[in-house]
Order: structure tokens, then sequence, then C-alpha cells
């Protein structure tokens, strides 16, 4: 969707959709959850399999020759710990593996306007465009006042909008898996030349990110100053170990929605208090609002929480209903995982 207030700077709209992938290596995501919750933390699939297969009645996988998911021991200072559950065989932009990349073409010196968008289960990306700055200018749809980084971290369900001047070459656009050292690679092409090996790492992957503390809502986008009503505290709870993810050490039951069901009144300004206790960092989104990090920090509906980390998230009680609230990670979702309902009638 545009956004009817922007004048369109640039000459070319490029959406790229970062993921991680499974399905083709003869497992399905199902079965890495299944392993996961039988406790093969820190196995690979292949070893896992046999067993797996025992206990959940599944066909053994184990026959596979492709490339293996492997159950975590992903860890990344960037993400301040743990860093997923599963490292993936592969990991695309748009759909393709790094050695078939997709080719944004251009001429030197137009200008584009990308758009990143995390559909990863369970990888966050470190990104950048090799030999560029960039100009961030939405987060998650909402307009910042605009501002330069050479990267950007993207947690599963958090999008990113920014604009690049084009220099005169091939250049990498290149998705780190976070803390699980492999790339998805994209090119951007303006000119002649060979294509950057695909395993390449721009030296831009190490510069200053747009960390959430840089970033500032434009003021049109920006919440009035007002103290909260309320004040929800939601601790991230759980780990590897007993697969036990959850809200206040419990995971959301829909049969029993009351205990995991924070109440609010329409017209209230509310705070969403995640206070991570886990040693795994968490994208946590909220359903049917969208929130803003501070006094004049950016507005958005996905947020990444680190371990140990508190993050404040306030809205507007403006759009009553029975709202989740959730982990963005795919893998502490199922069986109601990390999840709660904000809820309010007009
Ligand atoms: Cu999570």
């Amino acid at each position: 969707m545009e956004d009817p207030a922007e004048t369109a700077g640039y000459e070319h709209d490029w959406t790229v959709v970062l993921d991680d992938w499974i399905d083709g290596t003869g497992y399905t995501p199902d079965q890495v959850l299944n392993a996961l919750r039988n406790g093969m933390g820190g196995t690979s699939m292949a070893a896992a399999s046999p067993s797996m297969s025992s206990m959940s009645g599944m066909p053994s996988s184990a026959s596979s020759s492709g490339p293996s998911p492997v159950l975590s021991g992903a860890r990344s200072a960037l993400l301040g710990g743990d860093a997923g559950d599963v490292r993936y065989p592969w990991y695309l932009i748009n759909g393709r593996v790094r050695t078939a990349p997709r080719t944004f073409s251009a001429r030197p010196g137009q200008r584009a306007r990308i758009r990143f968008i995390n559909a990863a289960a369970d990888t966050a990306f470190r990104v950048a465009l090799g030999g560029h700055a960039m100009t961030v200018t939405h987060t998650d749809g909402y307009r910042l006042v605009p501002v330069r980084a050479g990267a950007l971290l993207i947690g599963m369900g958090e999008r990113y909008d920014v604009q690049v001047t084009l220099g005169d070459g091939v250049f990498p656009l290149t998705a780190l898996a976070e803390g699980k050292n492999a790339t998805a690679l994209a090119l951007v092409r303006t000119g002649f030349g060979e294509p950057p090996p695909v395993n390449i790492r721009p030296a831009e992957l190490s510069s200053p990110l747009a960390h959430y503390g840089a970033l500032r809502a434009a003021p049109s986008v920006r919440l009035p100053a007002r103290q909260p009503d309320v004040i929800h505290r939601l601790r991230l709870t759980g780990g590897m170990a007993r697969y036990d993810w959850g809200i206040n050490g419990r995971a959301f039951d829909m049969s029993r929605p009351g205990a995991l069901r924070f109440l609010t009144t329409q017209g209230q300004r509310v705070r969403v208090m995640f206070a991570n206790t886990t040693t795994m960092y968490h994208p946590m989104h909220i359903h049917g609002h969208t929130f803003q990090l501070g006094p004049a920090g950016p507005r958005k509906d996905t947020v990444i929480v680190r371990p140990g980390q508190q993050v404040a998230c306030d809205f507007d009680a403006a759009n009553p209903g029975q709202w989740m609230t959730h982990c963005h990670n795919l893998y502490h979702a199922p069986q109601g995982g990390m999840m709660a309902m904000l809820s309010y009638q007009t």
C-alpha cells in the first residue's frame, strides 16, 4: 500500500522478502517442531529423526541426502544471546538461494526504494547493500524522520523501507542470517561487471545499524504525549530445554483464555511492557494496533526484545476486540506458547 502523503522520489520500487527454508530437503517444519518439543535441541535433524520418528509415529527422513536443519546452537551478540531454535539448510531472498540470485536492474544515479520484509520462521537477518548507505524511511509501514544507516537488523515479521541512490556496477544485497553463519543474496546491477562471490559479506554489514534508539517516528504519525492509564506486564518465559515458551510462565489455552487475558478500556493509553526472562530474543507482535517505542520512538507492530531487556510499547485503545499478542518466532507460538490476549469492548 502506498502512503498518500509520500512523494515518490525514486525510479525503482523493489520488494525484498527474506526467508528461511526447510521444505524439499527431506524434512518438514512440523517434523522440526516435533523434534524440538521432544528435547532434541542441539542436534541435527539427521541425528534426531530416527528417534523422533519412533516418538511421533512419522516415517523416518534419515534417508535424506541433502543438507539437514540443525536444531539451534545459534548465538549473536547483536541479538543479546541465543539467535534462534533452528539453523536452516537454506536462506532465501525472494524465493531464491544465493547461487541463483534475483537481480534488480537500474541505471547509475537512479534512486530505488527497497521494502524489506522478514517472512522467516526463526531467523533475524542483518541486511546491507554493498557500496551503499541507506536512508531509512519507514518501520512496519509508518513514517520515520529519515535516518542514514549502513545496515538493518530485521526480526521475523518486521518491515523496513529504505531509499538508496545507486552507484555504477554490480552490488551484493546480502542478508546475513544473524548468529547462524550463513547468508542470502540478491544482486543490484547498474552496469557491466562480474557479480561478487555468492558468499560475500559486504563491509556495510558491520557498519552502524539503524537500531531502535536511532529511529524517530515522523511527527505526522507520532502518538500525542500522554501517561499510560494501564500497564500490562508480560514476562517472556521458557526455554529450549523443556521447550516451554510462554508468557508469565504459561502457554495460552484457547479453552481458558482468561488465564492470559489482559483487560483494557476503550480510550485508554495502554502500555504493554515485555520483559524477556529467557536466553533468546523474541520479536513480539501485537494485533489490531501499532505501538510506539518511547515518547518519540518508531511506530511499530513488531519489536525485538532481547534477553534481560524490558521494552515498553504504548498505544491508544481505539480498536475494540479480542487481540492476540505473540512472539513472531513461529516455533514459539503453536499450542499456545508465547501468546496472550488483549481484550476490550466498546
Ligand atoms: Cu519467541
